[in-house]
C-alpha cells in the first residue's frame, strides 16, 4: 500500500524505497494502549502473534518534546518501524496511520486471505490543525443500540477524529439511565408511534420506538472511547428540547402530562424554572459527571419557544453548577444571547449564523464550529428522487469538503448527524459515510485539495471501509436502494 493513500492528508510524507515486512517474527512495543490497539486490531486481521519485546521491531515511543499535541512522527525502515509521539493520542494517530499502509484487509476482523504484509519505507510527520474534531451523534430521535455506538468509536479514530458528542434527550426520547429518577427512562425512553411523511398530512410509523442506556452502558463506551484517544461529551438539552423529560415527570413542564413525542420539528413543552426544576435537573447533571469524565458537558440550550426572562438564569445556574465541578459546559449558539452574563470559560457550539462565533470569541469563549451549511449530515446528498433520505438541503461530499473555518481561533470543528430521519445504523452508515471521511480532512490537514482527495478515497479509502463493512453512500449516486 502506498504512502499516498492516506486520509486524512498527513503533514509531511517523504516516501523511500523498500518495505518492512510483518510477520511471525515481528514484535510491538512502546506505548501500551497503543501497542496493545495494534496487536489487537492488526493482529485480527493478519493473523500474526505481534508479542511485545525489550526492543520491539514496531516501538511506540513518547516524547513531549517532539510535535505537538496529537502528533507524531514515524520512520519505517526495512528492519523496524520508530514511531515518536507527543502523546499517547499522537501514538494512537501513528498506529491509524500504520494500518491504512496495510491496506483494506486489515480492517477486517479475522484473517481470510493476506498475502506478505508490508508496510512502504518512508517517514511521516504529522499533526492536527484543530484539537477538537467532533462528530455528534443524535441517539434521543433514533435510539442506537450500544454495540453500534461502540463501533462509531472505532470509525471516528480511523478518521483520527478525537471528540463524540452524544446527544442523549430531546422531545421524542430520553436515552440515559438516572436512577435517582426511573421514569425518565421507564417512560421518557419509549414513544408510541414516530413521525415519516414530510408532506402536507403528516403520516406515522405505528411501531413503537425507543431504548435508553444503563450508566454501565455509558461507563463502557467511554471506556472503549478513551482507548482509541476519544472524548465522549454527553448532552442534556434543557430548557426546549425536553418534552420526553416532562412526559416522565409533568412537574418539569405545566404540569400536564404530555406524550413522548411523536413529531419531528421544535415542540412548545419546556421545562419551567421552579427551584425543584432546577434541583430536578442539578441531580441529572451530578450523575452524568459521576458517568462521564469528559471535562466537557452539554446543556444543550437550543430552540427554546415561549422562553421567558427566568429562563436566562435558570441555564446560567446549570452552567455554575457544571463549573463548580471542575468541569466546563458547552452549548448551542442560543445560549450566547439567552445568558447574561454567560461565564466566560462556557463553550460555544456555533450551528447557524458563523458571526456567531465571532462574536463569542470576542467575548472570550472558547467555539467549535459545527456550521449546519456544511457540516449536518442528515441532510440530503443530492436532488435524485431515489435519494433515500430527503432531508434539508443538499449537502454533497464535495460540500463538506470545501468547508472553511471563519477563524483559526475556534477550540474546532464538529459534524452533527442528527437522526429524524435516520431509523436504523444502515441509514446512518449512509448519511454520515463517506462525508465524515471529508470532514475528518478539513478538521486535521491543512492542505486540501478535492481532486486529490477524491483519488485516495475511491482508489483507497472506500476498500477500508468495504472491508471494515460500512454502508457508505457510493458516490455515484442514490442507488443502490
Ligand atoms: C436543528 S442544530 C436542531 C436539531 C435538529 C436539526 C435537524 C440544533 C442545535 N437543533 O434539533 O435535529 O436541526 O437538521
Amino acid at each position: 500500500m502506498s504512502w499516498d493513500s492516506l486520509v486524512p492528508k498527513p503533514t509531511l510524507v517523504a516516501p523511500a524505497a523498500g518495505v518492512f515486512e510483518l510477520d511471525q517474527d515481528t514484535t510491538v512495543g512502546g506505548e501500551p494502549t497503543t501497542a496493545d490497539w495494534f496487536r489487537r486490531h492488526v493482529g485480527a486481521a493478519t493473523g500474526l502473534p505481534l508479542p511485545d519485546a525489550a526492543r520491539p521491531t514496531i516501538e511506540f515511543r513518547i516524547d513531549p518534546t517532539e510535535s505537538a499535541p496529537g502528533g507524531y512522527r514515524a520512520e519505517i525502515r526495512p528492519d523496524g518501524v520508530e514511531v515518536v509521539a507527543h502523546d499517547a493520542a499522537g501514538a494512537h494517530h501513528a498506529a491509524q496511520t500504520l494500518r491504512q499502509l496495510l491496506g483494506p484487509a486489515a480492517y477486517r476482523s479475522a484473517l481470510i486471505h493476506y498475502g506478505r504484509c508490508l508496510l512502504p519505507c518512508g517517514r511521516v510527520e504529522d499533526r492536527p490543525r484543530f484539537a477538537w474534531r467532533g462528530c455528534h451523534l443524535d441517539v434521543a430521535r433514533h435510539f442506537l443500540p450500544k454495540r453500534e455506538v461502540l463501533r462509531f468509536v472505532e470509525l471516528l479514530a480511523m478518521h483520527k477524529l478525537n471528540v463524540l458528542h452524544l446527544h442523549l434527550t430531546d422531545d421524542q426520547g430520553w436515552r440515559v439511565e438516572v436512577p435517582r429518577f426511573p421514569n425518565l427512562t421507564r417512560v421518557g425512553a419509549w414513544r408510541r408511534r414516530s413521525m415519516v411523511g414530510r408532506g402536507e398530512q403528516p403520516e406515522f410509523d405505528e411501531r413503537p420506538h425507543g431504548g435508553f442506556y444503563t450508566s454501565d452502558d455509558l461507563r463502557e463506551i467511554v471506556a472503549h472511547a478513551a482507548r482509541h484517544h476519544i472524548t465522549v461529551v454527553p448532552e442534556i438539552d434543557v430548557p426546549g428540547h425536553s418534552q420526553a423529560a416532562i412526559a416522565a415527570y409533568p412537574e418539569l413542564g405545566t404540569g400536564q402530562r404530555p406524550r413522548v413525542w411523536e413529531s419531528w420539528g421544535v415542540s412548545d413543552e419546556i421545562l419551567n424554572t421552579d427551584p425543584a426544576t432546577l434541583d430536578f435537573y442539578r441531580a441529572v447533571l451530578d450523575h452524568l459527571m459521576e458517568v462521564f469524565p469528559s471535562p466537557v458537558i452539554c446543556i444543550g440550550g437550543d430552540e427554546v419557544p415561549g422562553a421567558t426572562p427566568a429562563h436566562g438564569p435558570f441555564l446560567r445556574s446549570l452552567v455554575e453548577h457544571i463549573h463548580a465541578q471542575g468541569r466546563r459546559a458547552s452549548g448551542w449558539d442560543e445560549i450566547l444571547d439567552a445568558v447574561d452574563p454567560l461565564p466566560p470559560q462556557t463553550i460555544i457550539a456555533t450551528w447557524r449564523d458563523e458571526r456567531t462565533a465571532l462574536r463569542a470569541a470576542e467575548r472570550g469563549h472558547d467555539v467549535v464550529l459545527c456550521p449546519e451549511h456544511h457540516l449536518y449530515f442528515d441532510h440530503r446528498q443530492s436532488d435524485h428522487p431515489d435519494e433515500p433520505i430527503p432531508v434539508g438541503f443538499n449537502t454533497t461530499l464535495e460540500d463538506v469538503y470545501a468547508y472553511e473555518p471563519l477563524t483559526e481561533r475556534a477550540l474546532g470543528l464538529q459534524a452533527q448527524v442528527w437522526t429524524e430521519h435516520l431509523d436504523t445504523p444502515r441509514r446512518v452508515d449512509y448519511a454520515t459515510f463517506p462525508r465524515l471521511t471529508a470532514f475528518a480532512e478539513v478538521a486535521w490537514s491543512r492542505d486540501r485539495d478535492f481532486a486529490d482527495f477524491r483519488r485516495r478515497l475511491v482508489d483507497h479509502h472506500l476498500p477500508r471501509l468495504d472491508a471494515y463493512g460500512v454502508e457508505y453512500r457510493p458516490l455515484g449516486g442514490p442507488l443502490p436502494w
